[in-house]
């Protein structure tokens, strides 16, 4: 949250350099500043204030924008919000796009306006989200799979969202990045991986149901394939990436960084006798209020380690609770029902919003209380003030 990064490259931010059409850097747009101005600068510690929406507004009648020093251009006052940098990670088929693509959706539809939460998104990141959402949400079609990585220090395309308090509170900076699992495995992806886990200070590890042991007749054409050694190796290898992205020993604690994982595709276990299949619902935000629900949630999050454990997945669940920072574990069905023959029969979303809530909520956002047990007798903790 502290850092300001360029959403594209992840570069670390300061200042903007501004550019003109052609590329080449530019002088800013005039800044009027006043005797007031001129005085207390000298005494000014933190980086210069970011354009406001005036500022860019003449710099984009002049041709001049604001970009991070590799020349990605910013959105308008980016750099004058606190950023969230969430990291989607799972091996390929996980459900990472599915999920991104129904979460930001609901997000976008209000989803968190029962908090005091308004969402909005980025011009461009809407411009990429309306093919995903039109094909998934309206069209009820499978997304195509997700490109891997291109060479050369470049990071996937982020979603950019701004979450801001509906009551004219402060507003934060909410990125996605949808990348892959594969990824953490061969070194020289790693820069590249490095980059984006340093940055991010919230990660979704998304665990398709399919590759556990026991819950392989619903796996995915494909899935059972994969085993369950090559996530637990995925686990493991995240856990050792970041804390190597802080310079930190392989064992360290993690204080900057939360996790929840998403145990997707869940509405192909309401089949299963031993579901928990109470753990894949809803939270009404209006009716409970948040700390009741974060109590359930994790009541719901150690039943469904029992559920995974006993479905032969105790190596990877040992992986996922003794190497990730704060993980809790959620039932989520991004689209309600399988896909036959390219199609969904409708989109039914259960669950989505959950692991987005504990990771707002880790991260200061909102208030944690009722998350973690031990901390229940402190009084109740307050989140950033919408
Ligand atoms: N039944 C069910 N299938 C899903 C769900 N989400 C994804 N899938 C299936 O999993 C496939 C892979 O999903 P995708 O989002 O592309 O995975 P990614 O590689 O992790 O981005 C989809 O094409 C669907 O067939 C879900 O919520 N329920
Ligand atoms: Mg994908």
């Amino acid at each position: 949250m502290r850092r300001r990064v360029c959403p594209r490259c992840l570069e670390p931010l300061t200042a903007p350099v501004w550019r003109d059409v052609t590329g080449a850097p530019a002088r800013p747009p005039v800044e009027r500043r006043g005797r007031w101005q001129r005085l207390v600068d000298p005494l000014r510690t933190d980086p210069p204030p970011a354009p406001s929406a005036r500022d860019a507004a003449g710099a984009a009648a002049a041709s001049v924008v604001p970009t991070c020093p590799r020349g990605h251009r910013l959105p308008p006052e980016y750099l004058e919000r606190p950023t969230l940098v969430v990291g989607l990670v799972g091996l390929t088929g996980a459900s990472k796009s599915t999920y991104l693509t129904v979460l930001i959706d609901l997000l976008h539809e209000g989803a968190l306006a029962p908090l005091g939460v308004s969402v909005e998104m980025d011009e461009e990141s809407a411009a990429r989200f309306d093919d995903h959402r039109y094909r998934l949400l309206v069209q009820r079609q499978q997304l195509p799979l997700t490109l891997p990585l291109l060479g050369g220090g470049s990071s996937p395309d982020p979603f950019m969202l701004v979450l801001r308090g509906t009551g004219g509170g402060p507003a934060v900076n909410l990125v996605f990045f949808d990348a892959s699992g594969e990824q953490l495995y061969r070194s020289e992806d790693m820069g590249q991986y490095g980059r984006f886990l340093y940055a991010a200070s919230s990660l979704l590890v998304v665990l398709s149901p399919g590759v556990f042991p026991r819950l392989r007749p619903v796996a995915d054409p494909g899935e059972d394939a994969i085993g369950l050694a090559r996530h637990t190796q995925m686990v493991v290898n995240l856990a050792t990436v970041l804390r190597a992205a802080r310079g930190l020993p392989p064992d360290a604690h993690l204080d900057d960084v939360a996790t929840a994982v998403v145990l997707s595709k869940a509405d192909k276990l309401r089949g299963v006798p031993d579901f928990p299949a109470g753990t894949l619902r809803d939270p009404d935000l209006r009716a409970v209020p948040l700390a009741s629900w974060f109590a359930d949630v994790r009541a719901t999050s150690s039943q469904l380690v029992d559920f995974l454990e006993a479905s032969g997945g105790s190596n990877l669940l040992t992986a996922v609770l003794h190497r990730l920072p704060q993980p809790t574990v959620h039932a989520v069905s991004a689209t309600g029902a399988d896909a036959r023959d390219g199609g969904y029969p409708r989109i039914a979303p259960v669950g989505v919003l959950d692991p987005l809530l504990v990771l707002l909520a880790r991260a200061g956002l909102l208030p944690a209380d009722g998350l973690d047990p031990e901390e229940q007798d402190t009084g109740p903790r307050r989140g950033w003030s919408w």
